[in-house]
């Protein structure tokens, strides 16, 4: 700023100078005019040159510094301000973050001690009237909690089967078919009204169910059904761009004995399941034991931004001890969830749900400021964006800053990436596969009849 302050009054002094100087130069010449106008030779001269512009240098000059140090003067505030901060502390580097459940259970022992409640900290308690602080206190980011009161204010909790035959009969809805064991299925898209008629069915060694992640967000009347909970109001993921925000409001509906795999949720958010009807039964897992879980590594999830997936190919309600001996070992934690109850999962916590009769649900997810740089670290992990070069400020600003720092660093390519993953499966969905899909592993078959897949997974 001060060596700029002083290049200007430099040049402000220079054009005063030059100002006084032309003038005594013009006084000189007016002089010398007059005297040559007496000569009728020159009379016609001096007339013209009294008609030509006369160029105020002082003026122009002001107007040149301005235009040439204005930008120069934003552009340096800024990088001064950058070079002082750089000075102050290096460049920030993103090091690898993992949350210390430890500590986050441990306080939350400390603030149980605040509420008159009798918590369990062996299983999972059900709860009502809960205050949002309660909440943050003992459950968020800590211990799964199941909230009764705020599913049954929800549209969807009047959901029938009836209504979304009704509505959406001809629509198609992806699933997956097992055939024996959980990890041989196979993924459909089959009409809404031909599941319907076989919801009803499923053995244990033969089951089918809807997972599908784009029907309700891509149907507004069913979207604005899902209503919010009162704990969850603050949710990150709303700062993302849209092409690469998760899908959210994944619907959930099961033939008798279907089940989800044993998982850690995308991205690692914290994940909440409403049953709107039939009943699921829950295994959970306190976080630590993954290295009784046989998780692959290196997977990936296939979302519209990239992020690592945590998936166990043990089957909790299917054990197979023979091939994962150390799953013996395990602590879990199990629970019944029933219709309008609402259960919400910690992040690190690995768990699978298991539908013992037709069951209809919504799983959502959200990004807080418990778990936003869990979040954050699934982002960079995957490679996202790079986790050198950060404004040193960027660990003192708020979470929903550093969220909106990280987003706003998204190469343009992922954006389009992220639409296109989520055209290429709308298209699937729609037209078969007679779009090759491009970066997606998820792949759907177009069957058009139950038998059609029933046989052909038999002869298969
Ligand atoms: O209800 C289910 O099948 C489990 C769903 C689930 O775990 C999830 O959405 O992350």
């Amino acid at each position: 700023m001060l060596p700029l302050l002083a290049v200007l009054q430099g040049i402000m002094r220079n054009v005063k100078r030059h100002k006084t100087k032309t003038e005594t130069e013009e006084n000189d010449k007016n002089k010398e005019e007059k005297k040559k106008a007496e000569r009728p030779s020159v009379r016609r001269k001096v007339k013209r040159q009294k008609h030509e512009p006369h160029i105020h240098w002082d003026r122009l000059c002001l107007l040149v510094f301005t235009v040439v140090n204005v930008p120069l003067l934003a552009w340096n505030w800024k990088h001064l301000k950058q070079k002082y901060l750089e000075y102050m502390e290096p460049e920030y580097e993103f090091k690898t973050f993992s949350f210390d459940h430890l500590s986050a259970l441990s306080q939350r022992e400390m603030n149980m001690k605040k509420y008159a409640y009798n918590y369990s900290t062996t299983h999972i308690d059900k709860r009502a009237n809960l205050s949002r602080q309660e909440f943050t206190d003992v459950y968020d980011g800590a211990w799964p909690v199941i909230i009764t009161d705020v599913v049954p204010k929800w549209g969807a909790y009047h959901w029938s089967k009836q209504f979304l035959l009704k509505y959406y009969g001809k629509d198609r809805i992806t699933m997956k078919a097992v055939d024996g064991r959980l990890d041989n299925a196979e993924s459909l898209a089959l009409p809404l009204e031909l599941y319907f008629k076989h919801a009803h069915e499923g053995t244990f060694r033969r089951w089918t169910y809807v997972e599908d992640e784009l029907f309700i967000p891509t149907r507004p009347q069913l979207r604005r059904d899902v209503g919010d909970c009162e704990y969850l109001k603050e949710d990150y993921f709303q700062l993302f761009p849209e092409e690469v925000r998760p899908w959210n409001a994944m619907l959930l509906w099961g033939t008798p004995h279907s089940r989800s795999s044993l998982h850690i949720d995308p991205y690692n958010w914290t994940g909440t399941n409403a049953v709107i009807k039939g009943r699921k039964q829950w295994k959970l897992i306190p976080p630590g034991q993954d290295h009784l879980l046989y998780v692959k590594e290196g997977k990936m999830s296939g979302f519209p931004l990239e992020c690592h997936k945590y998936n166990s190919p043990v089957d909790l309600y299917d054990l197979d001890l023979n091939t994962y001996p150390l799953v013996s070992q395990l602590v879990t934690i199990e629970v019944d969830q029933l219709p309008g109850e609402l259960l919400i999962i910690p992040p690190g916590w690995f768990h699978q749900a298991y539908n013992p009769e037709e069951t209809l649900a919504v799983s959502s997810q959200v990004m807080n400021s418990v778990n936003y740089r869990v979040v954050l670290e699934e982002i960079l992990k995957a490679g996202n964006v790079p986790r050198t070069g950060w404004n040193p400020s960027l660990p003192y600003s708020s979470p929903q800053e550093q969220v909106q720092e990280v987003m706003s660093r998204l190469p343009k390519q992922l954006l389009k990436r992220g639409q296109a993953v989520t055209d290429d499966m709308q298209d699937q969905i729609q037209n078969g596969m007679k779009k090759k899909p491009r970066q997606q592993k998820r792949k759907w078959k177009k069957s058009s009849t139950w038998s059609q897949w029933s046989s052909d997974t038999s002869s298969g």
